[in-house]
């Protein structure tokens, strides 16, 4: 029943306007980041830029992890990825230079920064996180918008990708096996990640 009042307050055609805004606004900044890092560095850097409004189903179900009431103002205030965008690069530092032109944009305050490559998770998880406050300016009101921005190379994505698919937020009990050898694979991406960036600063030099 809680599920199904976040659900129609999730689907209200204004409140997925405003996320979608949001959205393309990033995204366009995103395309201009690119733009500027491949004049200076004679590449694209982004391969891939996803997003995702969470559902509802999906929001309730971190409310309860975290010990909050399902409630519309819960999710709101309590969780910080509704908005989430993930952008996808070849290498590791291509993530920090991204990371280091969004930190610069005048207009998103960065919340928090979670570095899951520096500190990989427990499960092996490896991405960089940003959580920003983006304003939403209409009429005369501006409105803050949070927003989760994912950073990782393509091999943490293939990683985070497989593991969603089998381990994460699966049964914990049954899963044993394939988290002990996901742990051991994010260890062999993050040895192969560092492999490829030494490749491309040889063929640089
Ligand atoms: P989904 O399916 O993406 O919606 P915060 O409140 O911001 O401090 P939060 O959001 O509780 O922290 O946790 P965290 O660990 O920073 O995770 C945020 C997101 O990272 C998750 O969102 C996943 O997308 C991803 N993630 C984190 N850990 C793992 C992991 O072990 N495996 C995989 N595959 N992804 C992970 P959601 O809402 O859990 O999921």
């Amino acid at each position: 029943m809680y599920t199904e009042m976040l659900n129609n307050k999730l689907s209200d055609p204004e409140f997925l306007l405003k996320k979608e805004w949001i959205i393309q606004q990033i995204k366009f900044k995103l395309k201009l980041i690119d733009f500027e890092l491949s004049k200076q560095h004679r590449r694209s850097m982004i391969q891939k830029v996803e997003h995702r409004i969470k559902d509802a189903e999906s929001i309730a179900r971190k409310l309860v992890k975290k010990g909050y009431k399902i409630t519309f103002e819960n999710a709101y205030q309590k969780l910080n990825d509704i908005i989430g965008i993930r952008v996808v690069c070849l290498y590791r530092d291509d993530i920090y230079n991204i990371a280091g032109l969004l930190k610069q944009q005048k207009d998103m305050i960065l919340i928090k920064e979670k570095d899951y490559i520096k500190n990989p998770k427990k499960s092996g998880y490896q991405s960089l996180h940003l959580i920003f406050d983006v304003p939403l300016t209409y009429k005369d009101t501006v409105e803050m918008q949070r927003v989760e921005i994912q950073i990782r190379t393509v091999a943490m994505d293939f990683w985070a990708g497989v593991d969603n698919h089998i381990c994460y937020k699966k049964n914990p009990a049954k899963m044993k096996t394939a988290e002990l050898a996901l742990k051991n694979y994010s260890t062999e991406i993050s040895r192969m990640d560092k492999q490829m960036l030494e490749l491309r600063k040889n063929a640089e030099s």
